[in-house]
């Protein structure tokens, strides 16, 4: 199935009316347990289920209105680099009429430098703005679909606090949607710890596509990615952090090494970043509950709750802390 199929198919469910402009706010997100592996890479289809926690108020507003003639996109208020603009206008191919173009402005209020303004929050600001303007009138799983054939991890951003994206099996993709856990944690803390801002040589695309079919490593990564999906869940019921916390670090760790074990090689970690580990499991030897999960890049993202910030703080004076839930 193309994606242009499936989106034919969620349109036919289409209930309203066309606007005349759409906004929306997506927060970026986390994930705890990784997205890492596509078993269909033309419907963004993942090998295994994740979950995510929402970073609050940071992530993506997009505004949304029909354009007389060509696209024209804006990013953070600046005509958008190519790339950029060329991938988005790639993305609403697949919802336009013949001779329908957009005016897209979207802006960022993630701290592009640690590495957070993904394509998640971006796709799926895009979508619910999409949804206004073009009256669908779907519900939060038909637009996280929509979402993850823009981005996989888009389709978890379309929720606040802990959301799951279900892996699926179907070969449509209908049952690959993400849905919110509705379950608050009002201490839980994430920390962002900037090593680079450069731009990363290798995509996150390229890199699962390069691990899933290289690394020996690989074949054992579906069956823990499973283990801890269902382990962050208990976690998450219990309130047990010292589970969420480990389960979520090894987990990266875990994906990370299926990395290193591809070829090319593929290792997204700095020396800064190793130091940084080593720094977090010190101070969980000295009596800090402190984790850290890291993406496809070199920064990373520390996990504590409210009562350890201040000593976080002081091993750490340049995190950037942020409160999921505000
Ligand atoms: C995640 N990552 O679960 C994992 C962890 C990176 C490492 O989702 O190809 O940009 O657009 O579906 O969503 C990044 O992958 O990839 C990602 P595509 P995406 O957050």
């Amino acid at each position: 199935m193309t994606r242009q199929e499936l989106v034919n198919v969620l349109l036919k469910r289409a209930s309203g009316k066309p606007g005349t402009r759409g906004e929306a706010f997506a927060p970026a997100n986390i994930a705890l347990c990784k997205y890492w592996g596509k078993r269909d890479a033309e419907l963004n289809l993942p090998v295994n289920s994740s979950l995510s926690i929402s970073l609050g108020k940071l992530g993506t507003k997009t505004v949304i209105k029909f354009s007389k003639t060509a696209d024209k996109i804006f990013l953070n208020g600046k005509p958008a680099p190519k790339a950029f603009a060329a991938r988005l206008s790639a993305y609403l191919d697949l919802f336009r009429n013949e001779g329908q173009f957009f005016e897209v402005r979207t802006k960022n209020n993630i701290p592009t430098a640690a590495g957070l303004a993904s394509s998640a929050s971006g796709f799926a600001a895009l979508v619910k703005a999409l949804d206004q303007l073009l009256g669908w009138g779907f519900n939060p799983r038909e637009l996280s679909m929509l979402a993850r054939i823009g981005s996989g991890s888009a389709s978890r951003s379309l929720y606040e606090g802990f959301a799951v994206w279900h892996a699926g099996q179907r070969a449509d993709g209908m049952d690959s949607y993400a849905e919110a856990l509705n379950r608050e944690w009002p201490s839980l803390r994430i920390g962002i710890l900037e090593v680079s801002k450069a731009r990363k040589k290798t995509g996150s695309t390229e890199g699962m596509n390069r691990t899933s079919e290289t690394s020996e490593l690989y074949e054992s990564w579906p069956k823990q990615a499973e283990c801890d999906f269902d382990e962050l869940r208990t976690a998450i019921a219990a309130e047990d952090f010292p589970m969420l916390g480990k389960t979520a670090e090894n987990n990266a760790l875990a994906m990370h090494s299926t990395m290193l074990a591809a070829w090319p090689p593929l290792c997204y970690w700095k020396p800064q970043s190793i130091a940084l580990m080593q720094k977090v499991w010190a101070a969980r030897e000295a009596g800090i509950e402190l984790y850290f999960t890291m993406d496809a890049g070199p920064n990373l993202k520390l996990l504590f709750l409210k009562e350890d910030q201040a000593a976080v703080k002081a091993l750490f004076p340049k995190v950037q802390v942020v409160n999921p839930w505000i």
